[in-house]
């Protein structure tokens, strides 16, 4: 059973109506039926189910994958395939010669994770489990290494599914409100309207704020997004107050019925103290609106900064409740062990990773296919 299949099908009232390209329905009204009613259960369902279908317009029969975000398999590993180039030949060159897992295995392979920007705490976890291994059972040879490796790391990323799936249709019916937050040029803008068509592919009404003021360029930008995707984008003057921005963006989502609400806004140091305030202000705002706004505060880091983004991560969940995380620009860069070090070393689960400029480069972050698509000998 195709994704919209078995995503319509429990409203059995509108299974049978026909998808046109480039929709989900054809219907305004009955699209949001759907997207209101539709319990956590199933949209987790569908957003997994979401990542490998191929959406078939009923009225042709014929394929088209225009409608959802490119959550493939192969972008990952393009993605990656910096990082996972280096890493691989910092490895086939610290294993060569070497028929088994010794301490100089284990020195080289420390290194080689720390050097991949994995972290040290990580690092050591890593090389810990490893050496277990190599005590019980005695002889691990080094083809295996790579095998025990990815079993090891995917065994301590924390998991992620919650985090993936925390889209929760609010049961007040008011519409489900994203802060992101980030330093200046981490991606925030770009990562918004990712995931705005992300969104809607999935069928939700979305709505953008651009609650960065800061700057008038900032505000153009986004509304290039909203127009490539198509959603609706509230906005003021440049300079305006943000979280006047965001109040008005959260009012007007509701009129519209809207089911998710992504606000922008500006790069900050969390050192700052008057643009700490004001995203504190902006949350205080929005809660005016909807008691349980926002429901969620992204954080976006850029992950080519290699160690700097544990640093960003660090400062942040000081002095900000972050629920998770969006780690972007893993492409062009050999930085991507990141990842692994901080899904590890914070309590906060990545939600999505940027592995690009095109508005298919995100990707719902997924513990075992990352750690696949990063030991992926090319
Ligand atoms: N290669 C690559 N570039 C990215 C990715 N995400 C964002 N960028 C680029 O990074 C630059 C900054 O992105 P923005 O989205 O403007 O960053 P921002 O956090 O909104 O920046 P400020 O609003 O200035 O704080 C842009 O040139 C984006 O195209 C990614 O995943 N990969
Ligand atoms: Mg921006």
């Amino acid at each position: 059973m195709n994704f919209f299949n078995k995503f319509f099908s429990k409203k059995k009232k509108i299974s049978n109506q026909p998808l046109t390209e480039g929709k989900l329905v054809t219907d305004e009204s009955l699209k949001k039926s759907v997207s209101k009613e539709i319990s956590n259960t199933d949209l987790k369902e569908s957003i997994i189910e979401a990542k490998s279908i191929d959406v078939v317009d009923e009225t042709t029969n014929n394929k088209t994958d225009k409608v959802l975000v490119n959550t493939k398999k192969e972008s990952l590993n393009k993605g990656l395939k910096i990082s996972s180039q280096s890493f691989f030949s910092k490895i086939s060159k610290a294993i060569i010669g070497k028929s088994k897992v010794n301490d100089e295995v284990l020195d080289d392979l420390e290194e080689i994770l720390i050097s991949s920007d994995v972290g040290v705490k990580t690092t050591l976890k890593i090389i810990d489990r490893i050496e277990n291994r190599v005590a019980k059972d005695k002889y691990i040879s080094t083809d295996e290494l790579d095998l025990i490796l990815k079993e090891e790391i995917i065994s301590i990323i924390s998991d992620d599914e919650e985090s993936v799936n925390n889209l929760i249709i609010n049961k007040n019916n008011n519409p489900h409100v994203i802060l992101i937050v980030g330093v200046n040029g981490a991606g925030k803008t770009t990562s918004i309207g990712k995931m705005a068509n992300y969104y809607k592919s999935l069928g939700l009404k979305v709505v953008i704020g651009a609650a960065d003021t800061f700057r008038a360029a900032a505000i153009e930008q986004l509304e290039v997004w909203a127009n490539r995707v198509k959603v609706d984008l509230i906005k003021q003057e440049m300079g305006s107050d943000p979280a006047s921005v965001a109040f008005d963006t959260l009012e007007s989502a509701i009129k519209k019925d809207a089911d998710i609400v992504l606000i922008d806004t500006a790069g900050r140091l969390h050192n700052k103290v008057n643009l700490m305030n004001e995203l504190s202000k902006i949350k205080r705002v929005l809660k005016k609106k909807a008691f349980d706004a926002p429901n969620e505060v992204i954080l976006v880091i850029d992950g080519s900064t290699g160690q700097n983004a544990f640093e960003q991560a660090k400062q942040f969940t000081k002095v900000t409740e972050i629920t998770s995380l969006i780690i972007t620009k893993l492409d062009g860069t050999a930085k991507g062990g990141v990842v692994l070090g901080i899904s590890d070393q914070f309590q906060i689960p990545i939600k999505f990773v940027g592995v690009g400029e095109k508005i298919e480069d995100l990707q719902i972050f997924d513990k075992k296919e990352f750690v696949d698509s990063f030991f992926k000998k090319s």
